[in-house]
C-alpha cells in the first residue's frame, strides 16, 4: 500500500488527525495507496513554516532563486522514468505520454521561470525635470496553488514555478485523485536543498483542505485550475476577501476545418487534439466543424483512425490510449454519450466502455467516440465532457463556422485548419477564445498568455502574466 504524506517545513509529515483517503489506480480500479485527508491543523503548520521561510526567500537575489528552480528542473529530468511511471499509474495515462509530455513539461516549467525570475524587471516613468516614477513588483507573500488531475505534475508545477520565482512561499494542493508525483516533488526539493517552508505540499479533498486554503487569511493569492463549477464556488467564496485569484477552468473547444486544409496532416493533428490524454485536457478539440465539401471524406478518415485506437494498459509502451481517471468520471462521460443518443445524435465510432483482460479487467476504459447529427445547442455541444468524445457538424461558409464556434459559454482554445491567410487572421480575430492555434495544436511557447474567457476562467498564466499575477506592483514617485 503506497502511503503518501504531506510535505511541510521541508519534511514529510503524516496528517495530524490521521485521516486518509483511498488512492485508486484507474487502470485496475483497485486501491493502491492512501493519501492524507488533511485538516486545518496541517494547514496551520504549513502556513507557519511558509511565513517563517518568507523573509529570507523573498530577500534572496533572483539568480539564487533561479538556481534552486534550475536544480529542481534538473532533478525532475534525472527522475524522468520514475516520475513517468508514477504518473501513468496514478492518472491512467499512457506511460509514453507521461514520459514525453507531462514530466518534461514539469521540468520546463521550472527552467522557464528560473530564467524569467533572473530577467524580471519593471518600468520607470520620468516627468521631465521634476519627478521620476518607478514600479516595484514585489512578492505577494504566502500563496495557494490548487491543481487538477488531468496533467498532474505538469499543471502543479506550472503554478508553483512562477510563484517561487517571484519570491513567494507556496502552499500547494494537488488533486486527491492524482497525488503521487506531487508527493515525489517533495523529495526533489529536499535533494536540491530548497529551504524548509518555501514549498509546502498538502494533500486532501477540495471541499476540506482545498476550501480551507482558499479561505485562509494568511494566504494572499490563489491560483486554481479545475472545473468551471468549482471555479465559480471559489470566486464566490473569495469575492469579499479581495484575494488575487487566477482561474483556469474548463473548455469546449471548436476546430474549424476548411476544404483547403492540408488534409492528411489535419486529420492526424485534429485526431490527436481530440483524443490525447483520453480527451482529458482542457485544450482538447471537442466540437469539430467541417466544411461541407470535405465533410464525408474527413469523417471517414477520423472514424477509421478511431476504430484503430484501442484503449489498453497504460503501463505498456505500445499503449496510445489509457484509462479514464476515475469511476465517477467514466460514468460522467458515458452519461454524455447516452444524452447524445437521446437528443438524436448518431454514434459513428466507439461509444462504449471497454473491458480489458488481465490486470486491467476492472479498469476504467472508454473507446474513442465520434458523434454526428447533433444540433449546436445539444448538451454534448454545450457542456464540457472532458473525455474521448467529439461531435462533428458541417458548415457552408466562414461566417456560419464562426457563428457555430462562438455559440458557447466557454472560450478557451480554438483551432483553425486552412491555408487561406486572410481567413485565418479574420477568424482568429473574431473567435471568442483566449488561445487560437492555426494548422497546429498544443504548440506551446511558455512566454505566451495562457487562459480563456467566459466559463473558461479569469486571468492568464504563462510568462510575464504569471510573474505579474504572483507579484504586487507598487509605484514610487520621487520629486526633485
Ligand atoms: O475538478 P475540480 P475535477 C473539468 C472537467 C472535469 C471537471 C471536474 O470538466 O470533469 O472539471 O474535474 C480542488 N475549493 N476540469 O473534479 O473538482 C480539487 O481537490 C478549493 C478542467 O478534477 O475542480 C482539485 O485539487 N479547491 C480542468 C482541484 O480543485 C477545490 C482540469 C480541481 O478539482 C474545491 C480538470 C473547493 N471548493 C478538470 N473543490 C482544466 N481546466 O484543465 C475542488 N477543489
Amino acid at each position: 500500500m503506497d502511503i503518501i504524506a504531506n510535505f511541510i517545513d521541508g519534511q514529510y509529515q503524516a496528517p495530524l488527525q490521521g485521516q486518509y483517503i483511498d488512492n485508486i489506480e484507474p487502470a485496475t480500479g483497485q486501491v493502491y495507496g492512501k493519501i492524507p485527508d488533511s485538516s486545518n491543523e496541517d494547514l496551520e503548520l504549513a502556513i507557519a513554516s511558509a511565513n517563517k521561510a518568507l523573509p529570507a526567500w523573498r530577500a534572496l537575489a533572483s539568480e539564487e532563486r533561479a538556481d534552486y528552480l534550475l536544480a529542481i528542473a534538473h532533478e525532475i529530468d534525472r527522475r524522468l522514468e520514475a516520475l513517468a511511471l508514477a504518473e501513468a499509474i496514478d492518472n491512467g495515462k499512457p506511460v509514453g505520454l507521461a514520459r514525453t509530455v507531462d514530466i518534461p513539461r514539469a521540468a520546463s516549467n521550472f527552467k522557464f521561470f528560473a530564467h524569467a525570475c533572473s530577467q524580471f524587471s519593471s518600468q520607470s516613468h520620468a516627468v521631465a525635470g521634476s519627478a521620476i516614477n518607478y514600479t516595484l513588483r514585489q512578492p505577494i507573500g504566502v500563496v495557494g496553488c490548487i491543481s487538477p488531475w488531468n496533467l498532474p505534475l505538469y499543471l502543479f508545477t506550472w503554478k508553483i514555478a512562477p510563484a517561487l520565482a517571484a519570491g513567494n512561499c507556496v502552499i500547494a494542493k494537488p488533486s486527491e485523485i492524482t497525488p503521487k508525483t506531487a508527493a515525489l516533488l517533495g523529495e526533489i526539493c529536499q535533494k536540491v536543498g530548497l529551504p524548509a517552508g518555501v514549498l509546502n505540499i498538502i494533500h486532501g479533498t477540495g471541499k476540506n483542505i482545498g476550501q480551507a486554503i482558499c479561505q485562509h487569511s494568511e494566504i494572499k493569492a490563489i491560483s486554481f485550475t479545475g472545473g468551471t463549477i468549482t471555479g465559480a464556488a471559489i470566486a464566490q467564496l473569495l469575492a469579499a476577501k479581495f484575494k488575487k485569484l487566477s482561474l483556469e477552468l474548463g473548455g469546449k473547444n471548436p476546430a474549424l476545418i476548411f476544404a483547403d486544409c492540408d488534409f492528411d496532416n489535419t486529420v492526424e493533428q485534429v485526431f490527436r487534439a481530440s483524443f490525447a490524454n483520453q480527451g482529458q485536457i482542457c485544450l482538447c478539440a471537442s466540437r469539430l466543424y467541417i466544411e461541407r465539401s470535405i465533410y464525408a471524406k474527413f469523417k471517414q478518415a477520423l472514424v477509421a483512425k478511431a476504430k484503430k485506437l484501442r484503449p489498453s494498459d497504460p503501463l505498456l509502451e505500445t499503449t496510445a490510449m489509457g484509462a479514464i481517471v476515475s469511476k465517477s468520471h467514466l460514468e460522467k462521460v458515458l452519461g454524455y454519450i447516452e444524452s447524445a443518443k437521446a437528443q438524436g445524435g448518431t454514434v459513428i465510432a466507439g461509444g462504449k466502455q471497454v473491458t480489458l483482460i488481465g490486470r486491467c479487467q476492472q479498469g476504467y476504459f472508454i473507446e474513442p467516440t465520434i458523434i454526428e447529427n447533433l444540433n449546436n445547442d445539444a448538451v454534448c455541444n454545450q457542456e464540457e465532457i472532458f473525455g474521448p468524445v467529439i461531435t462533428l457538424q458541417a458548415f457552408d461558409n466562414d461566417e456560419q463556422a464562426l457563428t457555430l464556434a462562438n455559440d458557447s459559454h466557454y472560450g478557451l482554445a480554438a483551432t483553425i485548419w486552412t491555408n487561406h491567410l486572410a481567413r485565418a487572421h479574420y477568424l482568429a480575430e473574431n473567435i471568442n477564445t483566449g488561445i487560437v492555434w492555426v494548422n497546429c495544436w498544443l504548440l506551446r511557447d511558455l512566454r505566451t498568455p495562457f487562459g480563456g474567457m467566459n466559463n473558461s476562467g479569469l486571468g492568464r498564466e504563462g510568462g510575464l502574466e504569471a510573474m505579474h499575477f504572483f507579484t504586487e506592483s507598487k509605484n514610487v514617485c520621487i520629486k526633485y
